[in-house]
């Protein structure tokens, strides 16, 4: 009788394991709606772990040392292109990905340049870096006429130094604040010369004094709270700050700007590593992302700008219609693509970061 209840109960337990099946996602914080897993795991069956970052370097680090365990990470375009050649991602599989029919055709070429027929990755949303400000605080301190649509506001020594008791927070992205700077000061943001790097490196070492941290995503909280009043950040992360201010109604305005000396236009794309223990659920995982109204929804939540035709009439229209996650045609004339650029000029940013950062 006993041998019997024990059988029972191998039984019951190899036939569990052997339907739980897994998927573990590695992406961005604060970057899906608040139910998408949820309706995954109710159509697939499939159970999700699903982890965070908010910086592209530790993501890279986890994918070049190998076996990180995760079937789907969302890195930035330029860095996915440095990983595809370094053999970190596999090829999808596009008879696995019916709705690949919903991307818009324009968006996934301009992916190309990092991807080469798209044939490793998919985007999963895009945006750009530039400036969330709390509108009250700016005004107090420079003025209700001052425009803060310039990067002024936090290069320029002299106006940062205003700024600097309500809580200046840079974002903790080298590889995108050096070439912010380098743009402000006249230069091409993705040059590779030297002497302007330093030139770039000087002016945010001339800032330093005025910026209370370098983190990227705790500003999201500090603007929505009025803790900290300039954050230079993600479209759609400073859009989540105005919403959590309003949802809390404690009398803070966030905006974003796109400043109008340009920023950086950005892709994060879905990739699947080579190691992925189960990559069949990562492709069921992308192509439920790129279902019209999933990625609508998600975008819906997030406030960043979705690369699928099909879903932009699902997306509320005071998001498809803000300049700042859907540029003009005019703002898209000023931004830039970050290039991948050789081992040289990364040790170069890195070594300027941290003198930046740290003051070493
Ligand atoms: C989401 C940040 C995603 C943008 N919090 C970074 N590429």
């Amino acid at each position: 009788m006993k041998f019997l209840t024990l059988t029972a109960s191998a039984l019951a337990m190899s036939t569990t394991l052997a339907s739980a099946e897994e998927l573990r996602i590695y992406n961005w914080s604060d970057y899906i709606a608040e139910d998408t897993i949820e309706k995954f795991e109710a159509a697939t069956g499939i159970n999700v772990t699903y982890d965070v970052y908010d910086s592209n370097e530790v993501l890279e680090a986890k994918m070049l040392a190998g076996a990180a365990g995760y079937d789907l990470v969302v890195p930035t375009s330029d860095f996915l292109q440095r990983q595809i050649e370094a053999g970190v991602y596999q090829k999808l599989d596009k008879s696995k990905l019916p709705n690949l029919k919903n991307m818009d055709v324009a968006l996934m070429k301009g992916a190309e340049a990092y991807d080469a027929d798209n044939a490793h990755s998919v985007i999963y949303m895009w945006g750009t870096t530039g400036i969330g400000y709390n509108v009250g605080k700016v005004a107090e301190r420079l003025g209700a006429d001052y425009s803060g649509d310039s990067w002024d506001m936090v290069f320029n020594p002299e106006t940062a130094a205003k700024l600097a008791d309500c809580g200046i927070s840079m974002l903790d992205a080298p590889t995108e604040m050096i070439p912010a700077a380098l743009n402000f000061l006249g230069h091409d943001p993705n040059s590779e010369d030297r002497g302007e790097l330093q030139e770039a490196a000087d002016l945010l070492t001339s800032i330093r004094p005025h910026i209370r941290y370098f983190h990227s995503s705790q500003y999201i909280n500090d603007l929505a709270n009025g803790d900290t009043c300039v954050a230079v950040g993600w479209s759609g992360d400073v859009f989540q700050a105005r919403d959590r201010a309003a949802e809390a109604d404690n009398g803070v305005e966030v905006a974003y700007v796109i400043p109008k000396e340009g920023a950086l236009q950005w892709f994060d794309m879905l990739a699947i590593p080579v190691d992925a223990p189960n990559p069949d659920a990562a492709h069921k995982f992308i192509d439920f992302v790129m279902d019209a109204q999933i990625t609508a929804d998600i975008t819906n939540y997030v406030w960043y700008a979705s690369a699928n035709a099909a879903a932009l009439p699902l997306i509320d229209p005071e998001i498809t219609a803000d300049p700042g996650i859907f540029p003009t045609d005019a703002a898209k004339a000023n931004l830039w693509g970050s290039d991948v650029h050789d081992p040289k000029y990364d040790r170069t940013i890195t070594r300027h970061w941290t003198t930046v950062t740290t003051g070493q």
